[in-house]
């Protein structure tokens, strides 16, 4: 059994390389609390019982002291500043995007009550035309285009979107683009330490690199409406040979499909400037 003492013990198992350092700040973080918690209330609990009215000795009410109100403002303020110094360079390398390492993967993703919509590059790695790489493409978003993309530009031909499907190799750079296409979600890793809202109108960098592979959690962490408590996706970190082979399916059955929308022209063009 865990002991209550092993404060990290209450986190899901971490697998992302700069989770240990979160880690870290959250249990500094943490025992600082609790020991000014113990050092407060202590000390308010002698104060009471040791100076209370009783017989013989009168309670004495005093207002004021100089020299305690400003010691109980430096001290914290070199805490609270002692903190965000220490705590600057992981939250620059978490979450700055100029601090972002190379991708390996780039996924584009997209919230939407109560699911979660992904592209990806297809095989050969290259995003065609859509609303992240070129914003004039916003205007092609829709319900049934949700990411905005170009049909026409051959790089998009093996581009492939999924819902509720998360996946990425390990031991890779992966760079998500993230926005939602209706309120506020907020896309939670939990394995991975990673959390980080998404906004409508916005492209947000979400950056990880995982070292074991498995099946484990996502969610949205944003009170997003009425479906929120459903809004979650399976989420798996495959060897790079699984994802690599997931990849090259995906990527030729949507091959498949558009070559076989080519197929039937006459169809397609009858209905086009109707739906549009
Ligand atoms: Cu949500």
């Amino acid at each position: 059994m865990k002991s209550v003492f092993d404060f990290l013990g209450w986190f899901p198992e971490n697998i992302s390389t700069f989770g240990g350092e979160l880690d870290a700040l959250f249990a500094i973080i943490w025992w600082v609390c609790v020991g000014i918690f113990f050092l407060t209330f202590g000390l308010m609990a002698i104060f009471m019982i040791v100076y209370r009215n009783r017989d013989g000795h009168r309670g004495y009410n005093y207002h004021g002291n100089n020299i305690l109100e400003i010691a109980w403002t430096i001290l914290p303020t070199i805490l609270f500043a002692g903190i965000g110094l220490y705590s600057n360079e992981i939250w620059e390398v978490t979450k700055y995007s100029n601090r972002n390492p190379k991708p390996d993967v780039e996924i584009l993703m997209l919230g939407k009550q109560f699911t979660w919509m992904f592209l990806y590059p297809g095989a050969d790695g290259k995003f065609g035309r859509n609303a992240y790489t070129d914003r004039t493409a916003r205007a092609d978003m829709s319900a049934t285009n949700p990411f905005g993309r170009d049909s026409l530009d051959p790089a998009g031909a093996d581009d492939f979107m999924v819902e509720n499907q998360f996946r990425v190799p390990v031991n890779a750079n992966v760079v998500v683009r993230g926005s939602t296409i209706d309120v506020l979600h907020s896309f939670f890793l939990p394995h991975a330490r990673v959390k980080q809202d998404v906004i409508p109108g916005t492209w947000m960098n979400i950056w990880f690199n995982i070292f074991k592979t498995g099946k484990y959690e996502l969610a949205c962490a944003e009170l997003c409406g009425s479906g929120h408590y459903a809004m979650r996706a399976e989420y798996q970190v495959l060897s790079n040979a699984d994802y690599d082979a997931w990849l090259n399916q995906k990527s030729a059955e949507i091959k498949g499909m558009n070559a076989g929308v080519a197929e039937e022209p006459a169809a397609a063009d009858t209905t086009a400037p109707k739906s549009m």
